[in-house]
């Protein structure tokens, strides 16, 4: 049973919902965010029957809206212990010279730009305090390229050097920094990619067992669970039907 505080992005759907609810069952202090507010209101006021939440919805793009949420948090909330950069998606999968522009923004803006700006506003308590966990869900799109996936992997490959290099800076301050990268995780990551076409999205996960956010969550838990000395650094977890980005076995 824990009553640090955990802030999590991206807690309205899939692995940060999952996240959110698993914390909330081991007794975590949610600081939940996302800008979809009646699905945060919604899941707040189931997990407040388990723990104590408070929520935050701001578009992680903005950063002045990042900052003033942060810094609206009452003086309860403030020592922030475990911070889940999680919000994120692809936008599109197309060849670079078929490429949009706004999904290519998109995806640096969300994924790149909103982790360091969240983390930007979370950071200087932790530092204070020399003392935090900092866990960024990367991808195996951050290790491997795969083609047309071009932009969504440089964005997840920048999580993964964001993630070495605050390992590096933060080591002074005794602060803990995880990378974690999924492969096929089923949740509304694919509906997002292909912009509301749910139909396409099964097609992804067709003839094979997906991972679920709940398995992402697994990990997080235990990444934030373990003793102070030990600092879990990069995890990479896929379907058993996956061997890399690109070798998939379907029935
Ligand atoms: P979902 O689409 O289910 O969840 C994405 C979450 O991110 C939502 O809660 C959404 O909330 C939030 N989000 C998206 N854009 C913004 C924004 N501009 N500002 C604030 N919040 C935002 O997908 P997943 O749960 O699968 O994705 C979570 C993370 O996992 C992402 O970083 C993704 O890249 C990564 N990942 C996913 C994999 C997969 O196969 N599913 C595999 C590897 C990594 P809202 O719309 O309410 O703002
Ligand atoms: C999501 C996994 O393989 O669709 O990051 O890029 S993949």
């Amino acid at each position: 049973m824990s009553q640090q505080i955990v802030l999590i992005t991206g807690a309205t759907s899939g692995i940060g919902e999952a996240t959110a609810r698993l914390l909330a069952s081991y007794n975590f202090k949610l600081i939940l965010c996302g800008r979809r507010k009646n699905r945060l209101q919604k899941l707040a006021d189931e997990l407040s029957a388990t723990t104590q939440v408070h929520t935050l919805s701001f578009d992680v793009r903005n950063r002045s809206e990042v900052e003033t949420q942060i810094a609206s948090l009452p003086e309860a909330w403030r020592i922030i212990d475990v911070l889940i950069n999680n919000a994120g998606n692809a936008h599109g999968l197309d060849s670079i010279q078929n490429g949009n522009v706004e999904d290519w923004d998109a995806m640096i803006d969300i994924n790149v730009k909103g982790l360091l700006y969240v983390t930007k506003a979370v950071l200087p308590v932790m530092v204070q305090r020399n003392k935090g966990h900092i866990v960024n869900i990367g991808s195996i799109a951050g290790k491997e390229v795969y083609a047309n996936g071009n932009v969504y992997c440089a964005s997840k490959f920048a999580v993964d050097a964001i993630t070495k290099g605050m390992r590096l800076d933060l080591n002074a301050h005794g602060i803990k920094v995880t990378g974690i990268h999924p492969g096929m995780v089923e949740t509304e990551f694919s509906i997002v990619r292909f912009k509301g076409d749910a139909e396409r999205a099964k097609t992804v996960y067709k003839g094979l067992q997906p991972l679920h956010g709940k398995d992402i969550a697994d990990l997080i838990l235990f990444a934030i669970t373990r003793p102070a000395h030990v600092m879990v650094a990069d995890m990479v977890v896929l379907p058993t039907a996956q061997a890399s980005a690109t070798v998939v076995k379907r029935l």
